[in-house]
């Protein structure tokens, strides 16, 4: 893993007593501080869909700059998008089930802005009110409800932010854990941008008429059309696989499908009390997010490529279509998916 984290003790009496405490499970009070300027997630050659495991500290503050960016949406397609963290999807944010989460949202961009939290509860013309250029908002949450949520801006028209790659997923694990014990865990954003070439040779731009009409150029994963085509999500050989898919929309849902295994737990909205099991298609709304798991085991979805998609094939073709890799198959990527 290549992030970045900073744990500072803020009770310095309880970190210094901490070597006396042995044997007492309760941690030292600590505050976790993330700056999305410092922890900027990988995208190249992918956007690096892997997971570490939330720290154990009980405050979580993040730093979280709004900033234009030129990103890639599809192989050697630049896009002007507006980010949070200078990616997109930006980077992800993952907590305990009872954290306190801390936010402070600057704008470093040139029109206002703002951010919605699906995760929290509290008064949205509070927390999510327009950030003005260069002003800033803090505020706190409990995260008290596991899952995987969308985070957003929600200036008007949001179609049109949530189009320009204005989202990042937020990832609440449950008190008690996930009732399984994952080998990996990677992050999927499902997302459409909306654009079109004004003149040949030009950057693509954005295109509002198409997303109200809900036609988009590109769905795709991550923010990239077809980016774990070429650079495939890697596991190995019997093991259990959780997904967190959220979907940023802004209008199509995503009927997540991992073709050549079944899901044996999914959980809508990622909280665990909703659990299904023998899933073959589970849909995700736009605005909504679910945790998928599976398994690899030698003799049932084994060593080969298998590709993730939604089954919604006219938005697959688009650019939402992955492959995972498992093992080390002499075969490789010869699929038609
Ligand atoms: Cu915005």
């Amino acid at each position: 893993m290549r992030f970045v984290k900073f744990v500072v003790p803020v009770v310095m009496i309880a970190a210094a007593t901490a070597g006396a405490a042995i044997g007492n499970a309760k941690p030292a009070a600590t505050v976790e501080r993330i700056d999305f300027d410092k922890t900027v997630r990988p995208t190249t050659p992918a956007y690096d869909a892997r997971l570490a495991p939330a720290s154990p500290a009980p405050v979580k503050e993040f730093r979280i700059p709004i900033k234009d960016a030129t990103v890639q949406i599809a192989d050697s397609v630049p896009y002007h998008a507006w980010t949070f963290g200078g990616t997109v999807p930006g980077p992800v944010l993952r907590v305990r089930q009872g954290d306190s989460v801390r936010i402070t949202v600057v704008n470093e961009a040139p029109m206002p802005h703002s951010i919605d939290f699906h995760a929290a509860r509290i008064p949205g013309n509070v927390a999510y009110r327009m950030i003005m250029p260069h002003d800033s908002i803090t505020f706190a949450f409990v995260a008290r409800d596991p899952g995987a949520f969308l985070v957003h801006c929600g200036t008007p028209p949001v179609v049109m932010h949530l189009m320009q790659g204005m989202y990042f997923a937020m990832i609440v694990d449950p008190k008690n854990g996930w009732g399984t014990t994952a080998d990996k865990e990677f992050v999927i954003v499902e997302s459409e941008f909306y654009a079109q070439r004004t003149s040949a040779g030009a950057d693509l731009q954005p295109d509002y008429a198409s997303a109200q009409n809900k036609q988009p150029t590109y769905v795709v994963f991550n923010g990239r059309a077809f980016q774990y085509k070429a650079n495939p999500l890697k596991v190995n050989v019997g093991d259990r696989v959780r997904f967190f898919v959220v979907n940023a929309g802004p209008n199509l849902d995503s009927d997540f499908h991992v073709v050549g295994a079944l899901f044996d737990r999914v959980y809508p909205d990622g909280n665990p009390a909703h659990a299904l099991d023998g899933v073959q298609t589970y849909p995700v709304p736009a605005g909504g997010g679910a945790v998928f798991e599976t398994t690899f085991k030698a003799n049932e979805s084994g060593e080969g490529i298998y590709a993730f998609v939604t089954h919604s094939f006219a938005d697959a073709e688009k650019g939402a279509v992955g492959m995972i890799q498992v093992g080390t198959p002499r075969q490789y990527a010869t699929m038609a998916h």
